[in-house]
């Protein structure tokens, strides 16, 4: 069991405990940042709120900006200030700002100078904005503090630390509030034993600090450990392969469909530094792992995480990973698969995953907490099955099986198989209302580029890998599937407007 004392304040926790000479933050262009530098312009920040801007322990803080080490500053310092930081997207647009402003009672926003424009437009009533990164007399990083140490404010563990937005994949956005012992406890968790860091490694990925998987991933599970973490404004798979062997990343974090787009790509890029790359966000298709497996002889480390419970929370590391399946419970985790009224099921047999551990789902002022939190379990509306084995395997989201006919058919099971058609770049089978069937699969796929538009020759290929009840009835050729902000697929999309 984890324990951590009744005090704590994680940002010092992350900033004090390692040789302020050693590198923190690396950027493509800029020189890297070293824990020493990281910590005084923490507490310069830390001065500037507390002083110019009035912020006391207990407001909430916006920030908003590009994935820099200024923007990873800023989260420390509302932290380190006992302040309460709330991460947005920066592609977050106007009225969703305001929706989660209105929700965390937002008074302050730290924003980078480049992201402030949507911002602004929000209009927030009484939401004061601080800029960075410009060069204003204002600008929060030019202003004058007083020179000495910013002393940690001393939280209580259980204070709270963030509120992460999540509006799943569709729906008002929930605030989860997460502790500052929270914050520790992914890193004591899924960092610690699937990831294995050392003072050496060099993280980088896709998903932006306003996202907790990108917030565990790029700031805390490499501060945690002493290393080093490489901070991209641009992230998508062109950009990433780059990178990593420029500054030789070790840990890579990123979505299943980055990973697949990457094989196209990886002709030319040396990315023999890597020795960890963790897939999550969404499913991990069998077809990708192996994939990967083959041609970078590495294994993808996949795992189901939740902005409610902040980082990932089944997984598996090294020789432990069974491709087609997400993992077993992270030490310091249980899972198990229950039935709607919450009891559980035979293993084989699917149901929805139920989890709990050190970080608990919290959403601030939402009736929906009753629908994730039942009977102390987290239930995350995904349906599972757990192996005799004891290793979990996703089936589909809750409400994601197809009914067709009186067969249940899982959209991934087909994604996974469409998956292997050397022309299929990315793909979502979802159900469409049918008068006489009830519901029948469609698959809506991307393409790579070039290849012919042929829904027959997709057809045979399927019917040679599975039963030919769960063959799509439709193929929908697109140029991209819809996602939300964190780029999950939004299936509830395509099955409105997929078609049009
Ligand atoms: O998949 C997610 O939604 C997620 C959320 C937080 C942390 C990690 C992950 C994968």
């Amino acid at each position: 069991e984890l324990r951590y004392p009744d005090r704590l304040n994680c940002a010092a926790e992350l900033l004090d405990h390692t040789d302020p000479d050693r590198p923190v933050f690396h950027t493509p262009a800029g020189p890297s940042w070293t824990y020493g530098e990281l910590r005084a312009h923490v507490d310069r920040v830390a001065h500037v709120l507390t002083g110019d801007l009035g912020v006391v322990p207990g407001n909430r803080v916006l920030l908003r900006g590009p994935t820099t080490p200024w923007l990873a500053a800023c989260w420390l310092a509302v932290l380190k200030a006992g302040a309460v930081a709330v991460t947005v997207l920066d592609r977050q647009r106007p009225h969703e700002l305001a929706t989660m402003c209105e929700i965390a009672l937002v008074r302050h926003a730290l924003c980078d100078i480049r992201s402030v424009d949507d911002l602004a437009k929000a209009d927030i009533p009484g939401l004061r904005i601080t800029t960075y990164g410009g060069d204003g007399p204002d600008d929060l990083l030019r202003r004058p503090v007083p020179g000495t140490p910013f002393p940690a404010v001393d939280t209580a563990a259980d204070d709270v630390a963030l509120i992460a937005f999540t509006s799943g994949t569709t729906g008002r956005p929930k605030g989860c509030m997460h502790f500052h012992r929270d914050v520790l406890a992914i890193a004591d968790t899924f960092s610690r034993h699937v990831l294995r860091p050392h003072a050496d490694d060099v993280f980088a990925g896709s998903p932006p600090l306003g996202f907790t998987f990108g917030l565990g991933g790029l700031v805390v599970f490499p501060m945690r450990a002493g290393a080093s973490s490489l901070l991209l404004e641009q992230a998508g798979p062109r950009h990433l392969l780059p990178a990593l062997a420029g500054h030789r990343v070790s840990v890579l974090f990123t979505a299943p469909t980055a990973y697949r787009a990457m094989l196209d790509e990886l002709d030319g890029h040396d990315i023999s530094s890597l020795r960890r790359c963790v897939s999550a966000g969404e499913n991990l298709p069998a077809a990708t792992w192996r994939a990967w497996h083959e041609r970078t002889g590495l294994r993808l480390i996949n795992g189901i995480g939740a902005t409610e419970l902040l980082h990932i929370f089944v997984s598996a590391a090294d020789e432990d990973i069974r491709p087609g399946t997400t993992g077993v419970p992270v030490p310091g985790w249980q899972a198990r698969v229950q039935d709607a009224e919450g009891r559980p099921v035979p293993d084989g047999e699917p149901g929805l995953l139920a989890v709990r551990g050190p970080v608990g789902c919290r959403y601030l002022a939402d009736p929906r907490q009753r629908v994730y939190v039942r009977g102390g379990w987290n239930v995350t509306g995904d349906t599972y099955v757990r192996e005799p084995d004891g290793y979990f395997r996703y089936v589909a989201r809750a409400d994601d099986m197809i009914i067709s006919a009186g067969y249940n058919i899982a959209g991934p099971e087909v994604e996974d198989a469409l998956l292997r058609h050397p022309d299929v770049l990315e793909t979502a089978v979802v159900g469409r209302p049918d008068e006489t069937r009830g519901q029948v699969a469609v698959a809506y796929t991307v393409l790579r580029p070039g290849a012919p538009r042929d829904a027959e020759a997709l057809r045979r290929f399927l019917l040679a890998e599975l039963a030919p009840y769960k063959c799509p009835r439709a193929f929908v050729f697109l140029d991209a599937l819809p996602r939300t902000a964190t780029g999950k697929l939004q299936r509830f999309r395509l099955r409105i407007d997929g078609d049009q």
